[in-house]
């Protein structure tokens, strides 16, 4: 039997924003869900039948998305793509995000106060991770991102919008970086010395795969931009990665861009916001087990070029991300959603020190890539 639970004292009102949705069924409860930095996500159930269905509701976060029905045509055209390669197949409605239509028959629902809103099916019996555990989970995430990029390899008509521009332009982040120490507004420059001195040392390394790209040597393809470990369902029971999530950055970049931040988020053993940074550190058989797996669904369409910069890939994201974690520390913390005092300094180090240990390793990731390629 489906209990009714009272409704619970959250920052948005599921119930109502609910009643806009092509949902059948009660409202039961809602929860705030997951760790993403950047929208606010809940799980809500419904009784529909006599049974509880989940589903995820998302505000878009549009201060910083600014065109939300943009991003949600882009989200549609994609997973209705995916979608088509895979219906008919066991539980296709679990290898892809499937949209909820809105009441007036939209992929999304602008409340009275002005947000957007979107809702997903609930995929279950799978989990998302923030720290890698097993090289397996390694292997099936990136395994899962390439087959995402291959899927999109084919997807038909106009360039999808750029949700956010210049979102992995890393020169420009430095600009901003640069922008943020010179003003100084919150009085922080002081308290970041090592970890302004280390990244302004790089800055060099910046440029090089958007000069690749200028040259012609590496294409623009459709990629995720945001392929974070927690941003991929793997399957509760045999570990396979089930689906990729997170599609609010899905358009055109560089397959490098996905690679890195699967090497930033699926090879270190400390969360993003550990304190401690000694054990940070790019464990080498989670980098391993990435490759393999991302070249399992990749290897097929990626060009000599694209190849021989995935482990740097690894090195210049890491560093993108740190940059962008560094520079919000110095501006107040405006971008990313902060727990507690020095958060955002505290993710940068760790990055930092993760960028440290991939340039020691270096030489034998590229080694490694020249046997398995
Ligand atoms: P954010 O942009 O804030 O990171 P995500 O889209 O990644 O938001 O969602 C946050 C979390 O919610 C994910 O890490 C995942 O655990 C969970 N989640 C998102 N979409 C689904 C879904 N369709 N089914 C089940 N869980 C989901
Ligand atoms: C944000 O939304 P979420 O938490 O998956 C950010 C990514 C960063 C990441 C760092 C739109 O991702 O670019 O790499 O935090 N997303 C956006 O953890 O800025
Ligand atoms: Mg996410």
């Amino acid at each position: 039997m489906v209990k009714k639970m009272k409704h619970a004292a959250l920052k948005h009102d599921i119930k109502t924003i609910s009643e806009s949705f092509e949902i059948y069924g009660d409202y039961i409860s809602a929860e705030p869900y997951g760790s993403g930095h950047i929208n606010d996500t809940y799980s809500a159930s419904f009784n529909q039948g006599g049974t509880p269905i989940n589903y995820i509701f998302q505000r878009i976060n549009h201060n910083i998305f600014k065109n939300p029905p943009a991003l949600m045509e882009n989200i549609e055209r994609v997973t209705t793509h995916i979608f088509n390669k895979i219906k008919g197949s066991a539980d296709a409605t679990r290898h892809t995000l499937v949209i909820i239509s809105s009441k007036d028959c939209k992929a999304f629902h602008q409340d009275a106060d002005g947000n957007f809103w979107r809702v997903y099916v609930f995929i279950e019996k799978a989990k998302t991770y923030d720290v890698i555990e097993r090289e397996t989970q390694a292997y099936q995430a990136a395994k899962a991102f390439g087959e995402f990029q291959k899927d999109l390899v084919d997807l038909p008509g106009a360039r999808l919008h750029e949700t956010i521009p210049d979102f992995h332009n890393t020169p420009k982040r430095f600009e901003a970086l640069e922008k943020a120490i010179a003003s100084d507004i919150a009085g922080r420059v002081k308290l970041a010395g090592q970890e302004i001195d280390f990244v302004l040392k790089r800055k060099n390394d910046a440029s090089l795969l958007l000069n690749l790209n200028a040259q012609g040597a590496i294409p623009e393809r459709i990629t995720h931009n945001d392929t974070k470990l927690n941003n991929v369902m793997l399957d509760d029971k045999t570990g396979e990665g089930v689906c990729v999530i997170d599609l609010d950055t899905v358009m055109p970049g560089l397959v490098h861009y996905d690679f890195g931040d699967m090497v930033r988020t699926s090879t270190s053993p400390a969360a993003e916001d550990e304190k401690d940074v000694s054990k940070v550190k790019m464990q080498f058989n989670m980098f391993e087990a990435l490759l393999r797996g991302y070249l399992t669904s990749a290897r097929d369409f990626l060009n000599p070029v694209e190849m021989e910069y995935l482990p740097f890939a690894g090195k210049l994201i890491t560093m993108e991300i740190g940059v962008r974690f560094l520079t919000d520390f110095l501006s107040g913390d405006v971008y990313f959603k902060v727990h507690r005092e020095g958060h955002n300094l505290d993710r940068c180090r760790t990055q930092f020190a993760l960028v440290a240990s991939i340039e020691k390793q270096m030489d034998q990731m590229m080694q490694l890539l020249k046997t398995i390629k």
